[in-house]
């Protein structure tokens, strides 16, 4: 007897765009990398890391989330600061959900009051995420909760940890139970909308944060001026073994700009030593990446006024190679 042809639709597949919207440095990055499970975005412990907006896209059997990271919301002093508030306008209007984070361990203050006049008007579902609960008591979640609960219609209140992990499980059931039912907008082997010469800039300017203080992380930026790869000869066998694969050589060259004469002597650091630092650790990282040996060269420019350059910024935010 000829067996029941059985198509296996799949049912209940959702799939939608989900935007993160918050203040600078409340985690949002570092949610993004924790719900995808691998490194998207950049993350550091300074204000304005993320520039431009991100994609991390989940595809599970239940559906596709495409989390938009975006840069924390700021009042705007530069030609790239507005462009960076321009990506979080226009999420607003396409995301599926919006996802406000806020950080635990941080007072209410006039910044947080300005995020929540932006979302004032907006008609799409919001959850309110309460990050970094790691650092805070229990009480202080509840009244952090209390104080936010009527400012604005929440459909879920969420405390998290983006950090370690605690309560993504529930925050990604909540999520899919508000997206669309549809198809998957992304295959599903992609993760992110970045090339790789973007996200190798973005792999120096993180390490590059890490090192710098005050002004500097807001002043830099990180361009990719070549990018050449080389395949190397199998190394010849000795005796009986056989020969050993040689990785591929990969040769980067980037620069780091900088707005003042000065800057470019601290970056530089006493007889270099700051920039090969940067150097060597966004190489180590590369090189997992790019699975093959890479040579760094490393520069620093002086351009004034790059934050208010159109040129400049189209060459930084170009990420779709
Ligand atoms: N303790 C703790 N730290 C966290 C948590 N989530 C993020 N952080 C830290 O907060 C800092 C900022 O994290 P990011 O993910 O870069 O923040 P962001 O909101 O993307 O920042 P911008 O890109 O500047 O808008 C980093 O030092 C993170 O390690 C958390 O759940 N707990
Ligand atoms: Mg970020």
């Amino acid at each position: 007897m000829a067996r029941k042809k059985t198509t296996r639709k799949k049912k209940n597949f959702r799939a939608g765009y989900v935007a993160l919207i918050g203040r600078p440095n409340v985690g949002k990055s570092t949610l993004v990398n924790s719900l995808i499970g691998q490194k998207i975005a950049i993350v550091s412990d300074k204000p304005q890391t993320t520039r431009v907006s991100l994609l991390g896209i989940k595809t599970t059997d239940r559906g596709q989330i495409v989390f938009v990271d975006n840069p924390g919301v700021h009042k705007p002093l530069h030609l790239m600061n507005r462009r960076m508030m321009n990506y979080v306008y226009s999420s607003l209007e396409t995301a599926d959900l919006l996802l406000l984070m806020i950080d635990a361990s941080k007072k209410f203050g006039h910044g947080d009051q300005y995020v929540l006049d932006i979302l004032k008007n907006v008609t799409r579902p919001i959850f309110l995420l309460i990050n970094k609960v790691d650092l805070v008591k229990k009480e202080n979640i509840l009244l952090i909760i209390d104080s936010y609960k009527d400012l604005l219609s929440f459909k879920e209140i969420v405390p998290i940890s983006a950090l370690k992990g605690d309560n993504l499980d529930r925050l990604e059931n909540l999520i899919y139970q508000y997206l669309p039912e549809g198809d998957k907008i992304y295959d599903e082997e992609e993760i992110t909308d970045q090339s790789e010469k973007f996200l190798l800039s973005e792999i120096i300017r993180e390490k590059l944060l890490n090192h710098v203080e005050e002004e500097l992380p807001y002043t830099t930026a990180v361009v990719i001026r070549s990018m050449e790869r080389t395949e190397l000869p199998e190394k010849p066998a000795s005796g009986h073994r056989p020969g050993k694969p040689a990785r591929p050589l990969v040769r980067i060259q980037a620069e780091i700009l900088v707005e003042k004469e000065n800057h470019k002597g601290m970056i530089i650091g006493r007889k270099g030593a700051m920039i090969r630092a940067i150097g060597t650790e966004a190489r180590k990282e590369m090189e997992e990446i790019l699975e093959s040996q890479v040579f760094l060269e490393l520069s620093v420019r002086v351009r004034e006024k790059w934050r208010d350059s159109e040129e400049i910024l189209d060459l930084i935010e170009e990420k779709k190679g």
